[in-house]
């Protein structure tokens, strides 16, 4: 029962066990899947060998650091790509760029994947994600499947919210989860409501540089953003994000944070916040441009929404965002055009910390209540604009019309779904035809490991009557995804050959080790099936150094083949790095111990890869 008390208040998770024993345990996956048409079921996702998926689906690995590949609709996974923790299959955080770009960090939290839009189209060039654990945004290439750039994020603690991008990828907003002092330094929790902020980070990304940057940050009032959503077409200068611990606890949330009937919707037109930036509107703290909305007015308002809400969602037209309720059992879908109709008339019903409030009435269209549906966390959209909500507690998903609020089809899922994700879901142009359900509890599904269960993913055709057709465990957690079609993601198949990387070696007999002073940097080449670290030397294979050196291995794939990556691993040195075709890859470390040590390729690479070994020597300095 743990994993539901952080959601559920005490008397909550008595109803969830009740709602689980009696109504959903009775239709288990196995049951769902076996029944009736099975074979149409089995066909829809079969993918035969040699033909490919027609979608990716990027899974966020949550505490694990990583995203997880997926091809739809066959639901095999392909790739794991590690982001915010260290790999050793890959070497990513052993090697010199990756662990600079780590910072110190070897593991992180990956909550919300994000792909990269051009009219609110996903372009299949990036995709981004933000780190709760240690409040850090990376950006990851679709031509290789490799993170680019990473930045910390300061003033931001625990960027949860993101990282959802605006239509033409000018920004991903990362508000923070814990408000914390500016700075992060100590100030005593009885002083909260004074000197802790909610600290927004507006970041932009450089595709050509391929670097991660913050343009400016807003000192918001020290509440949790929970969750955000970038505005489309005639919204598309505005963003929105829920708010929750409007109350301003410091201790015991679970109750203290749920008091106040009404949280907010902190809405927000980043052109105007840009502008704002552009005539000096801001201050300059701890080397960050901070707009405080108490002395910087303008482009931010708060929407009354219902308790504690969780997921806010634009619809794919951008006429409306749905909150979703948590606490509460209802949707609650808001108009932007009456929002900015309210904007314009100051029809405020009060302010907070200089942010004035909208009038709840006249932003809010409807609020959607299907019977006996409970725990609304996300919503998700098909090509027709219909919603999908996933229903935490009622373990189902709802579809439903924004335009109505009719509830029009209901499926049961295995069990508590956080978030679901519908083909190209948060696109101005939804695919429908797949909807995944990202279950937080798979409960008895599968084969059991032990006292801890999977999670699962169960794939849901919306083609027709929603109905499960397949279930998978899943590693740790399927907190959010993304659908794209395939054909718009281009891989490369080697890495060219760069004339001007000072570190590569692409011809044999310019394998070398120089040495200077107590640094010895080798500049190698793996190719099938043999390392080459001196050309010149008797024994080309080998690295000799004095103890205590700094040594960097520059290595270099010269096979400029598709899939033949070789690994670099040294014996008893903790280290191991891959390198792809025609990639340059670095080690940097000290020779700390003296010895011999065994040093071998770690990625079957020929029929002679048990050959593809030599020798790192190390003399003792006394
Ligand atoms: S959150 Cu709502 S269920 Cu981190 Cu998007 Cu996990
Ligand atoms: Cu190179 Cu195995």
């Amino acid at each position: 029962m743990k994993k539901w008390v952080p959601i559920a208040s005490g008397l909550l998770a008595g109803f969830v066990a009740a709602t689980i024993s009696f109504a959903d345990f009775s239709q288990s996956t196995n049951t769902q899947v076996a029944s009736g048409s099975t074979k149409s079921n089995a066909e829809k996702v079969y993918v035969p060998f040699g033909e490919k998926d027609d979608y990716y689906l990027f899974a966020s690995g949550g505490h694990s650091g990583q995203m997880f590949i997926y091809g739809v609709p066959s639901m095999r996974h392909i790739r794991t790509v590690p982001v915010f923790s260290q790999d050793s299959a890959t070497g990513y955080g052993f090697d010199e760029h990756s662990k600079k770009m780590m910072g110190g960090y070897t593991w992180g939290d990956l909550h919300h994947p994000a792909f990269s839009e051009t009219k609110g189209d996903y372009d299949g060039k990036y995709m981004f994600a933000t780190d709760v654990g240690n409040s850090r945004a990376a950006a990851m290439d679709l031509e290789t499947f490799t993170v680019k750039d990473i930045i910390n994020v300061p003033n931001t603690s625990g960027p949860h919210c993101a990282a959802f991008v605006t239509e033409n990828t000018e920004y991903m907003f990362l508000p923070t989860r814990f408000a914390v002092p500016i700075g992060s330094e100590y100030k005593s929790l009885d002083e909260y409501s004074d000197q802790y902020r909610g600290v927004m980070s507006a970041v932009t990304f450089d595709q050509n540089k391929e670097k991660l940057n913050i343009a400016y940050q807003v000192a918001l009032p020290p509440w949790s953003y929970d969750l955000s959503d970038a505005g489309k077409k005639s919204s598309a200068d505005w963003a929105v994000m829920t708010t929750y611990n409007t109350e301003e606890a410091t201790t015991n949330l679970e109750i203290n944070a749920s008091q106040a009937d009404r949280d907010y919707i902190v809405l927000f037109n980043w052109k105007e916040l840009e502008k704002m930036v552009a005539e000096g509107q801001y201050d300059e703290v701890t080397g960050q441009k901070m707009i405080f909305p108490e002395k910087h007015k303008g482009g931010i308002y708060l929407v009354p929404v219902a308790k504690s809400p969780h997921g806010v969602d634009v619809t794919p037209d951008g006429k409306h965002f749905i909150a979703s309720g948590k606490l509460a059992p209802s949707m609650t879908v808001f108009s932007f055009e009456k929002a900015f109709e309210a904007v314009k008339n100051q029809d405020f019903s009060g302010e907070r910390n200089g942010i004035p409030i909208l009038k709840y009435e006249s932003v809010m269209e409807r609020e959607v209540n299907p019977e006996n549906a409970l725990g609304p966390l996300h919503t998700q959209f098909d090509d027709k604009g219909m919603a999908y909500t996933t229903m935490f507690i009622s373990s189902e998903i709802v579809k439903w019309d924004p335009k109505t609020g009719e509830t029009l089809d209901r499926v049961p899922v295995q069990y508590s779904p956080g978030h679901s994700v519908a083909a190209e879901g948060d696109t101005v142009s939804p695919d429908g035809k797949w909807l995944i359900a990202l279950n937080k509890i798979a409960k008895d599904s599968y084969l059991s490991v032990g006292p801890s269960h999977p999670e699962s993913m169960q794939l849901i055709d919306i083609s027709g009557k929603m109905k499960v057709i397949q279930s998978s465990p899943v590693n740790p957690e399927p907190h959010y995804a993304q659908i794209i079609k395939a054909d718009k993601i281009k891989t490369i198949e080697v890495y060219p050959k760069d004339e001007n990387n000072k570190l590569a070696t692409y011809k044999q007999e310019d394998a070398k080790i120089v040495r200077n002073g107590n640094e010895v940097h080798v500049y190698g080449i793996a190719m099938r099936s043999k390392f080459i670290f001196d050309a010149k030397a008797k024994r080309p294979d080998v690295i000799e150094v004095n103890q205590g050196d700094k040594v960097f291995i520059h290595l270099t794939n010269t096979d400029f083949d598709e899939d033949i990556t070789h690994g670099f691993a040294i014996n008893s040195y903790n280290l191991n790095m891959e390198v792809q075709p025609g990639q340059t890859n670095t080690l940097e470390f000290t020779a700390d111990k003296a010895g011999t040590f065994p040093l071998y390729c770690t990625n079957f690479c020929s029929a002679l890869h048990q050959e593809m070994t030599g020798y790192f020597l190390v003399k003792p300095t006394k």
